[in-house]
């Protein structure tokens, strides 16, 4: 077992642990545990639960470092160290003391995504912003920092991510006219490292005009100014909200940034850089070596903060590095991570129709740009218009409940949104730490399909086809986990956790938890044998009808019609529940 102050890359190879929430730094969240495969997955059983004592959305996981697992949970963030020879006994306790007031100030509901470990520390990154290093042995806090300000709309819900000396902490916010960026701390004494917004001069972008790449050609100067009308950029949204990962060959770290603020498109003429971007930037510096916006102009609130998930694959007989992303927007993208070059771009959701398509055509002055339907556009000519039965709905094809990819199959495990909406802008002013929203919108399962709102899919990225396709009631809100035991699990908003065939997609067992899942899937060996861990509690924006007790829950930040009926099936409350197989 490594020790607990090892080097993370290593302990990421030990798959006896979960020491990162994304799994590792590709974000495969793919386990080399075979114990639990897919001749035995239906035999599994609940070893021990634990009650996390909160109620509201749970994402995110536990970890698992050593013989210890570390659990949080949504506001006000209290974080648990469990003993795993005690099933799950209570090491240490720590809660943070948070001023309520920052509970309106969050779009989505008060969700988490969970801790993060490094260095004999763990990191939790509070909702009211605030980052607090742990020591993971007693829970003594060793240092904090206040990476915002939630008075002024900026808030928290993601993990951090430990790369080597430093770890590297998003915002949230972009409902609040929040300026995005990300953040690099020290580990060692919380002191700053580099900030890199998402829009702004290009000193504060941390981009080179002359070498920061954007579909092969520089970016040029004050790209992150130039495409906003005056000063917009200051509160131009793109937050950083999703999950990152990193190369560490490359030394490369890729995360996606959010909508640019407001909603109304009509109030922000111009391309609105680098709102909706993937970003690679450098781990020491920040400085972005490449960047690819995939929705310019965004009409619909396509956040494009989804995880980008590292592969190699051999495409044409050549082994390439590779980052495929399944953006909001319905498109699945991949890309070289080397250089930012656009390989595929195809729709992984039949029902999405704003575009027709992605220009491949390099030598097109539209080159990677987003081919809009007219009749889903949401302004024309700088006058805000309402547009009904646009696909997807503005929780996208897929929100940040990520993927997982198998090596074993090459498939990527998409957990998705089948769902679709009707929009309306309206004029919007902006005022510090209140909502900068700008229009409200009404969700619906897609029409003429299979009357569900999520379908879990199984990706073949290199083609960027659809393997297959296990449509559900609800949308898919829970994280992936493929195994090398050629087992996929995912949880259900109802509160199933499914497991099924990696291959064909047949149904292998399938749990009823105490409430809806939204946690992601995580696995680990304790004394030789296979756990497999998951979150439940409902919530998240899916949930939040639910999970902020409405009278009707339409009323949550853009009325999410069909998620009604998830008070049928489940109620509040978090509760972790471990399985295994039978001794
Ligand atoms: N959070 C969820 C969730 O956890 O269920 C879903 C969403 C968020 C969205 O669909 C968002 O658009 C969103 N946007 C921001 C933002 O723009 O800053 C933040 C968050 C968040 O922090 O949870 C979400």
């Amino acid at each position: 077992m490594a020790a607990a102050n090892e080097d993370l890359s290593k302990m990421m190879e030990d798959p006896g642990q979960w020491v990162i929430q994304t799994g590792d730094y590709k974000n495969q969240r793919y386990s080399k545990l075979d114990q639990i495969n897919k001749d035995n997955v239906g035999d599994m059983q609940v070893a021990w639960t634990f009650s996390t004592g909160v109620l509201r959305g749970h994402e995110g996981s536990p970890l698992v470092i050593g013989d210890t697992m570390y659990l949080h949970t949504p506001f006000p963030n209290i974080v648990y160290a469990l003993d795993l020879a005690n099933d799950g006994k209570i090491k240490w306790k720590y809660e943070p003391k948070q001023d309520p007031e920052v509970i309106p100030v969050m779009c989505c509901d008060t969700v988490n995504r969970g801790v993060a470990y490094a260095d004999g520390k763990i990191f939790l990154h509070q909702a009211d912003t605030t980052v607090v290093a742990l020591n993971a042995e007693t829970g003594a806090v060793e240092w904090s920092v206040a990476n915002g300000d939630a008075s002024k709309g900026e808030t928290n819900t993601a993990t951090v991510m430990p790369v080597k000396d430093k770890i590297l902490v998003g915002i949230s916010g972009g409902e609040f006219g929040v300026r995005g960026s990300l953040t690099a701390y020290n580990i060692s004494d919380g002191s700053l490292a580099w900030r890199a917004y998402s829009m702004g001069p290009d000193s504060d972008i941390l981009m080179d005009p002359e070498n920061t790449m954007n579909l092969g050609k520089p970016v040029g100067e004050n790209s992150g100014t130039n495409t906003w009308e005056g000063d917009q950029w200051m509160i131009g949204g793109g937050t950083t909200w999703g999950w990152y990962s990193y190369d560490p060959e490359l030394n490369l770290v890729y995360y996606g940034t959010g909508n640019p603020s407001t909603w109304n498109p009509a109030q922000r003429p111009g391309d609105n850089r680098w709102s909706m971007t993937i970003m690679a930037r450098d781990a020491d510096t920040g400085m972005a070596k490449w960047v690819y916006q995939m929705t310019p102009h965004d009409e619909w609130d396509y956040d494009g903060v989804n995880e980008m998930i590292l592969t190699e694959q051999t495409i044409d007989g050549q082994e390439r590095k590779l980052l495929t992303h399944f953006d909001r927007n319905g498109l699945g993208y991949t890309l070289d991570r080397v250089t930012g070059e656009l390989l595929v771009a195809e729709k992984f959701d039949p029902a999405v129709n704003w575009t027709t398509g992605v220009v491949m055509d390099k030598e097109s002055p539209e080159y990677g740009r987003p081919q809009v339907v007219a009749q889903y556009s949401t302004e024309q000519n700088g006058e805000d218009v309402n547009s009904t039965g646009i696909c997807p709905a503005a929780l996208g094809s897929k929100d940040q409940q990520p993927a997982a990819y198998s090596p074993n199959t090459e498939l990527f495990y998409v957990p998705t949104n089948h769902v679709c909406m009707d929009y309306e802008p309206f004029r919007v002013s902006y005022t510090a730490g209140q909502p900068y929203v700008g229009a409200t919108l009404a969700m619906y399962p897609a029409p003429e399909s299979h009357g569900g709102m999520g379908n879990f899919i199984a990706w073949d990225g290199k083609k960027g086809e659809i393997k297959w396709s296990i449509p559900e009631q609800f949308s898919v809100w829970s994280g992936a986990l493929a195994t090398a035991g050629d087992v996929v699990f995912y949880g259900t908003l109802e509160g199933y956790l499914k497991a099924v065939d990696a291959n064909t997609g047949d149904l292998l067992y399938k749990f009823k938890t105490p409430s809806g899942i939204i946690g992601n899937v995580m696995t680990y060996t304790y004394d030789d044998q296979q756990f497999v861990g998951i979150l439940s509690g409902v919530g998240g924006w899916a949930g939040i009808g639910l999970a902020a007790g409405l009278a009707n829950p339409n009323d949550g930040l853009g009325a999410v019609g069909g998620y009604a009926a998830l008070s049928d099936y489940t109620a509040l409350g978090g509760q972790l529940t471990v399985f295994k197989l039978p001794n």
